[in-house]
């Protein structure tokens, strides 16, 4: 799910055009969310993006939990970021919200400025606004035991992050090597295996606003004129559509070379990234929106119909985030704990009853009753998923 929030670029890199066509026939009818126990102490930070606006109830607060309480007053699907003052590096975001919902968006913020963005159409670079958290001078009180389990919670995902990312690296090098090389088979059979590392921890990948769509941009999503580098370039020409004229050795060298130093300096970055509670359960919904709206639609991999993959790999990411919040969840909310067991469980039974070998069919094999019976799982699990983050942070 890139997303390119700098000035002039085409947004997010993935066709949401499409999300939006797709999302009218599958049964992805995301429920309202609002959650009773977050309207803290000074209440939520009511959010009305309409088809031209975004307005905030207040423009500035004090540090500490801050719930974003989003609703969509016009009628196309909207979303709505937190970003930091750079206006690059996501903080928190919320996707998908249709018409006439309204989603909470929990997130732990320090003092400082900020920007924040409605994108009504999921398109472009949002409506943009100044935004201002000021310090509250009050450190939450602090249950002991809830923040041992949490900083161990955010230690494992961290650990599990470096795996993937070690795992990323390793299969790019093995994956450029091969299609630089002019060996199309072997690449082939390395591009859905290799790019499951990436799909496993895109919210993180995400947080570096630039890498995201320079690693993982689709052709439909591109800016007139905008350089078109990352998995997807390769993918069209290692599954070429009919008339498609073929890289040349030159042209695949250099997005090879391109593909390997992208992946190891997010490799490098990731080391670096600090993790919290609010960051992994947030993480967790983004994942599944990208299922919801890129996977299970067909759109991510539109040359070699290797969505299942991804798509697997969007849910692995998810449920590992979930499962490192587990034991904080267990001591807040037992039920919402069992009801995302559950979940996870139906959906990974489904989706296994379409794997073939080490990996799926391609997507262009489902029938339409097969993807609405993944969309309305996928819509299931979205509904508890959403509130994960106020479960464990509130
Ligand atoms: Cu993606």
């Amino acid at each position: 799910m890139p997303f390119s929030p700098q000035p002039g670029s085409a947004g997010r890199s993935h066709s949401r055009y499409l999300a939006v066509l797709a999302a009218a026939v599958l049964p992805l009818t995301l429920a309202a969310c609002t959650d009773n126990n977050a309207a803290a102490a000074s209440g939520p930070i009511k959010v009305s993006s309409t088809n031209d606006a975004c307005t905030l109830s207040t423009q500035t607060t004090k540090s500490g939990n801050l719930t974003f309480a989003i609703r969509n007053e016009g009628n196309q699907v909207t979303e709505f970021y937190l970003l930091a003052e750079d206006g690059l590096r996501i903080i928190a975001e919320v996707e998908n919200i249709g018409p006439g919902l309204t989603r909470n968006l929990v997130v732990t913020a320090p003092a400082g400025k900020y920007t924040t963005a409605c994108k009504p159409g999921m398109q472009g670079d949002g409506i943009r606004a100044a935004f201002e958290v000021t310090e509250s001078g009050e450190k939450p009180a602090v249950d002991t035991n809830i923040k041992a389990l949490t900083d161990k919670g955010t230690a494992q995902y961290l650990s599990y992050v470096k795996d993937q990312t070690e795992q990323l690296v390793a299969g790019t090098k093995e994956f450029a090597t091969a299609y630089a090389a002019g060996d199309a088979a072997k690449a082939r059979e390395l591009y859905a295996a290799t790019r499951m590392h990436w799909e496993r921890i895109e919210p993180v990948a995400e947080s570096f606003g630039d890498l995201d769509p320079k690693l993982d941009a689709r052709e439909a999503d591109l800016a007139p004129g905008e350089e078109w580098t990352g998995w997807h370039r390769a993918e069209k020409d290692l599954f070429p559509p009919a008339g498609f004229a073929a890289l040349t050795a030159p042209e695949r060298e250099k997005l090879a070379a391109q593909l390997v130093a992208d992946t190891e300096d997010l490799a490098a970055r990731t080391r670096t990234v600090e993790l919290t509670a609010d960051k992994l359960g947030n993480g967790a919904k983004e994942l599944l929106d990208e299922v919801a709206t890129g996977k299970v639609t067909g759109e991510e991999e539109i040359w070699s119909h290797t969505d299942l993959w991804d798509f697997q790999a969007n849910v692995d990411g998810a449920r590992i985030a979930f499962e490192n919040l587990r034991p904080v969840l267990e001591q807040k909310n037992p039920e919402l704990a069992t009801s995302l067991d559950a979940k996870f469980a139906a959906l990974q039974a489904e989706l296994k009853q379409h794997a073939r070998g080490e990996g799926f069919v391609y997507y262009n094999e489902l029938s339409q009753d097969q993807v609405q019976k993944l969309a309305s799982l996928v819509d299931a699990l979205g509904e508890p998923l959403s509130h994960l983050t106020s479960a464990v942070v509130l």
